[in-house]
């Protein structure tokens, strides 16, 4: 195998499931008998932001409660003992992996714990709630929404993702189902440009069979067993 300098590794809801924080399409992982394919969209903002902004202020407010797991943690000790180059790319909007200690994480689906305003086009850190619409500090205006992407709306950064996995001697998927894109493409892209690609997951995801490898388990194992 050719030797290992870059490596980006994507991870998902499956990563902070045993911090306790719900996965999306696990069993359990439906929303209010809707399937987040139809509430987490710009269209259902806007047509009942009282009901998307309850689920993401109940949310906002129990991912503070949670702490991280032996897999963020095991991440954290990788990023901080790899000399090369090392992207953590997290679908996640919670902010367990920093708490963890990562330090080069990037969150193409936004963050829980930032607020953004459509009036200034102001990011503000946010932790209370956004049901009761306040005003935006910096204009005034009561236009704040969690600054999460919805579907059909444009992940943040994929720039330096396709240019950290052009780069890329190795792509690890931790933890997501492989059902939502731009992610979920990301092993085809960079198996394409030549990396090896390792799934960690507690089960196949769909897009299981363009990995060259696949450890199963939870995260809280595979994922130190793993770094170590
Ligand atoms: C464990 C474990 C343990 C459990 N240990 N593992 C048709 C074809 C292709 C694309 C499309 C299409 N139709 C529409 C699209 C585009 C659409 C899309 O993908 N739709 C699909 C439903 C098909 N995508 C978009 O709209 C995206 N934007 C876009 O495409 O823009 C255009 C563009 C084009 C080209 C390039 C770039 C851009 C935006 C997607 C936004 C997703 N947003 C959400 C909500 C974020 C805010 C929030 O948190 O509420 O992001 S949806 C939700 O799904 C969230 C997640 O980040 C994302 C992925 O979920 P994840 O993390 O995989 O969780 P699960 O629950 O699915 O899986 C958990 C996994 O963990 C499972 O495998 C378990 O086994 C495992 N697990 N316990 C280890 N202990």
């Amino acid at each position: 195998m050719p030797e290992i300098r870059n490596i980006v590794v994507l991870t998902g809801a499956g990563v902070s499931a045993e911090s306790g924080i719900d996965t999306f399409r696990d069993g359990g992982g439906l929303w209010e008998q809707h399937r987040v394919e139809d509430v987490a969209t710009p269209e259902a903002f806007a047509r009942d932001p009282n009901l998307v902004h309850r689920f993401y202020d109940m949310r906002r407010a129990a991912i503070q409660t949670k702490v991280p797991n032996e897999a963020h943690m095991a991440l954290a000790r990788l990023d901080a003992g790899w000399k090369g180059s090392l992207l953590i790319v997290t679908q996640n909007v919670d902010d367990l992996h920093e708490r963890g200690g990562a330090r080069r994480v990037l969150h193409m689906h936004g963050e829980h714990l930032n607020a953004w305003c459509t009036a200034c086009d102001s990011r503000l850190h946010w932790t209370g709630p956004l049901f009761d619409r306040p005003p935006c500090p910096v204009c005034g205006s009561r236009a704040l929404r969690p600054d999460v992407v919805w579907f059909g709306e444009m992940p943040y950064r994929m720039n330096e993702i396709y240019a950290a996995l052009r780069e890329a001697d190795l792509f690890v998927s931790i933890g997501t189902s492989g059902a939502v894109y731009p992610a979920a493409g990301f092993v085809q892209t960079a198996r394409d440009l030549g990396a090896q690609t390792l799934e960690l997951n507690l089960e196949r995801s769909q897009g299981s069979q363009s990995f060259h490898e696949t450890r199963l388990g939870p995260a809280s194992e595979v994922v130190p067993a793993w770094v170590e």
